[in-house]
């Protein structure tokens, strides 16, 4: 650990107090066992690389070492667990802005809230939830590719970073304050004005996933028509056989642009 450090430029909340490590297992569980210590709501973990670096569904997170963001906030929203699933959604509008700003190009967010450009995953979100000391925690955990260049390997949608759509290598503690300032004016926004009120945010926002789609949702496959985004997070289907279903987790995956396949690097 280095300790905290201030930071460049407009105090936000969401960002303070900020550790920064070397190396972690993974900057959520370090968030966690801050948050059991009594850690502040805002807090702020980064690591320049994780040797654990999670996922949605054990599925791993790789990053060069000292290239990219690797961040976990601490929320402590003052909603009951039903509502969790809007954190999800203002996490992804949030991210989305902050990169659409620092890249200076369009991006999206594919649901549950992955940001591409140019049909590209260029960051992930990890939210962990629970209810810790009789308050809610939710962790939101943020991987964005900043300055690597290169991405070794197979993935499931191809990847990119900021440097690769910019053609400019981007200042770390820059990219952290953006990160926070977007966080902070959307986690104020949400409080103030709701659920639906971000779910239709998040709407105007995402990667347009086309008629009828696919989702994967764990050991099942359902084919059907995107109806909408629910303001608790969750994805809503009109199935072949008339049937509304709303799904909470899984994949979205489309024969065209989505394979869901794994993708080489690009
Ligand atoms: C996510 O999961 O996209 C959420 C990733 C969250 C990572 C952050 S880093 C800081 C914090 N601490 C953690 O331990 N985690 C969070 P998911 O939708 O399940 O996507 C995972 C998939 O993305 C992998 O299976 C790969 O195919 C792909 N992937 C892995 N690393 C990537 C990268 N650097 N860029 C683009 N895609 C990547």
């Amino acid at each position: 650990m280095t300790g905290a450090r201030p930071m460049k430029g407009a105090v936000a909340m969401l960002g303070h107090p900020h550790y920064h490590f070397d190396r972690l297992a993974s900057t959520n569980d370090e968030a966690k066992r801050l948050a059991a210590g009594g850690a502040p709501e805002g807090t702020l973990v980064t690591a320049g690389f994780q040797t654990h670096g999670r996922g949605r569904n054990d599925r791993s997170w790789e990053s060069e070492e000292g290239r990219n963001f690797l961040g976990s906030y601490i929320l402590y929203p003052p909603a009951p667990p039903a509502e969790w699933g809007a954190l999800s959604l203002l996490a992804g509008v949030a991210v989305r802005d902050a990169i659409a700003k620092l890249a200076d190009r369009s991006a999206s967010i594919k649901w549950p809230n992955d940001v591409l450009v140019g049909g590209k995953k260029i960051a992930g979100v990890l939210i962990e939830s629970t209810i810790m000391q009789e308050r809610s925690l939710v962790v939101v955990g943020i991987g964005l590719n900043v300055n690597q260049m290169e991405f070794e390997g197979t993935y499931r949608l191809p990847p990119t970073s900021l440097a690769l759509v910019s053609g400019r290598p981007s200042d770390l503690e820059d990219v952290e304050e953006e990160l926070s300032g977007s966080l902070d004016h959307w986690y104020k926004e949400w409080r103030a004005k709701g659920n639906a009120w971000i779910a239709g945010k998040w709407r105007e926002r995402m990667e347009p996933p086309g008629a009828e789609i696919t989702i994967d949702a764990g050991p099942e496959h359902h084919r059907g028509k995107f109806a909408r985004v629910n303001p608790d997070g969750s994805i809503r289907l009109l199935l072949a056989g008339g049937e509304e279903r709303d799904f909470y987790a899984g994949e979205i995956l489309a024969p065209d642009r989505w394979t869901g396949k794994e993708a080489s690097a690009a």
